[in-house]
């Protein structure tokens, strides 16, 4: 078989990309570990930026999202018993936020390419990347217990953190920057009327907490937890009632409570692969950089990459200019170490660290800081700003034109 791109991996990332370059005229074909119901499953961001929103938008997937997704104008952050409210659009002269879950943006890429009639492998196994530094790169995987070889111009490594494309880069070539947290994210999914009707990040002396949602009668909400810490060892009631203790009071007055319909634990860490590019061979989304959930990045970084190599694929194929192909990953790169930061910066304000010392203070000391930027960030409207104008979406970078 033969196809221009090759995708690796459907989850949003690859979704997106192939559905982009195919309005394009440019032929793709996406290789994917799991069932499409598995992908679907999994229950990750749920705040679209407005780059994002755009995006699907192009791609011809939006209207769902248009009619089902929430527009925030705001969101909160709770600490020291008191609440303060980042006004999104006032601060960033009419920007907002899209509340729609990725499940959601994931089942309708999914139902788009299906229409379109656009070839995915579901269930592939085995999954080899060959020959990615030369002219004619190719890949092969096990389907249905026969092995396929597909011959294409180029590789979009769109399969997360955990999957092939990047341990194709030689690690001489790769550098990786890491930051693992001491403290992970248990979630839950109810369908039941959120809380309130903006986001609320949560800081108290018990740790984190966050009041999300999904719709107005499906609400999502993750609680800071040991890494030690099982999921299946949370009863719902008790997810409840240490819910209640961290949302401020008058919020967690109004807490309607249900059974789970899904409840998970995800370790928090701060990840770069650089580059992100190798030959012929693009790394888009997690399969290049990871961040913890704070800041809301996760997803909103990966559809950058995308729009990037989008644009670096269609001005290849349809001006035949390759010298845009070295633009990819400083582009990227630009971009996400500006979301690893403030999720980083945000992750270590939010979160209590026990008594783990974190960058050569001991936990007491750091907690004083952090306490201190929370407090000058929130109260200022220029420290506000600086929060709303990252927690919106920086712009997208332009490629340079030669
Ligand atoms: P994904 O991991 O979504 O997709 C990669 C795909 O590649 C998967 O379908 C996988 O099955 C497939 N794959 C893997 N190896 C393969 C191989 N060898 N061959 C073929 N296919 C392969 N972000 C937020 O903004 N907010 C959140 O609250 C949030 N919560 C998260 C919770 C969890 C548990 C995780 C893991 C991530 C969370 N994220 C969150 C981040 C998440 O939304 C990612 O940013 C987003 O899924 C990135 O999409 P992709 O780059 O497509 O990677
Ligand atoms: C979610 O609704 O899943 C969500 C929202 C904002 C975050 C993280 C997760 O920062």
């Amino acid at each position: 078989m033969k196809t221009q791109v090759a995708i690796i991996g459907a989850g949003p990332s690859g979704l997106l990309l192939g559905q982009l370059l195919s309005k394009q005229g440019i032929d793709n074909v996406i290789i994917e570990r799991a069932s499409g119901d598995y992908v679907l499953g999994r229950i990750r961001a749920g705040v679209l930026e407005q780059g994002m929103m755009d995006l699907l938008r192009e791609a011809g997937v939006s209207e769902r999202m248009d009619k089902e997704g929430e527009i925030h104008s705001g969101f909160e952050l709770a600490f020291n018993n008191k609440r303060v409210h980042i006004d999104l659009e006032a601060l960033t002269d009419g920007d907002t936020v899209m509340v729609y879950g990725q499940t959601e943006v994931t089942r309708d890429l999914m139902q788009a390419r299906s229409e379109a009639g656009l070839t995915t492998f579901y269930e592939s196994s085995n999954v080899v990347l060959h020959e990615v530094k030369s002219q004619s790169p190719y890949v092969t995987f096990e389907q249905d217990g026969k092995m396929q070889r597909i011959e294409c111009d180029y590789i979009a490594g769109c399969d997360g953190f955990h999957g092939v494309s990047r341990q194709t880069i030689p690690e001489s070539v790769r550098t990786e920057y890491e930051r693992v947290y001491p403290f992970g994210w248990l979630g839950l999914l109810a369908d039941t009327p959120p809380v309130n009707n903006e986001l609320i990040y949560c800081k108290t002396d018990r740790g984190f907490a966050l009041a999300s949602m999904r719709s107005p009668t499906r609400s999502r909400y993750y609680l800071q937890v040991p890494l030690t810490d099982k999921a299946e060892n949370w009863s719902d009631d008790d997810f409840w009632e240490e819910l209640k203790k961290r949302l401020p009071d008058d919020v967690a007055s109004q807490l309607v409570t249900g059974p789970s319909i899904e409840k998970s634990i995800a370790p928090l860490r701060s990840f770069v692969c650089e580059p992100m590019q190798y030959g012929h061979l693009f790394l888009v989304g997690d399969a290049a950089h990871i961040v913890p959930p704070t800041g809301a990045k996760g997803l909103n970084l990966a559809a950058s990459d995308v729009a990037t190599l989008y644009k670096v694929l269609t001005r290849v194929y349809q001006e035949g200019d390759k010298e845009c192909i070295s633009q990819y990953s400083d582009i990227c790169l630009r971009r996400v170490w500006n979301g690893e930061r403030f999720s980083w910066w945000m992750t270590n304000m939010m979160h209590d660290f026990g008594d783990v010392s974190v960058n050569g203070a001991d936990a007491a000391t750091f907690e004083k800081f952090m306490s201190s930027e929370l407090n000058f960030y929130t109260g200022t409207e220029e420290g506000r700003r600086v929060i709303a104008m990252q927690y919106v979406g920086l712009p997208y970078e332009p490629l340079s034109t030669q």
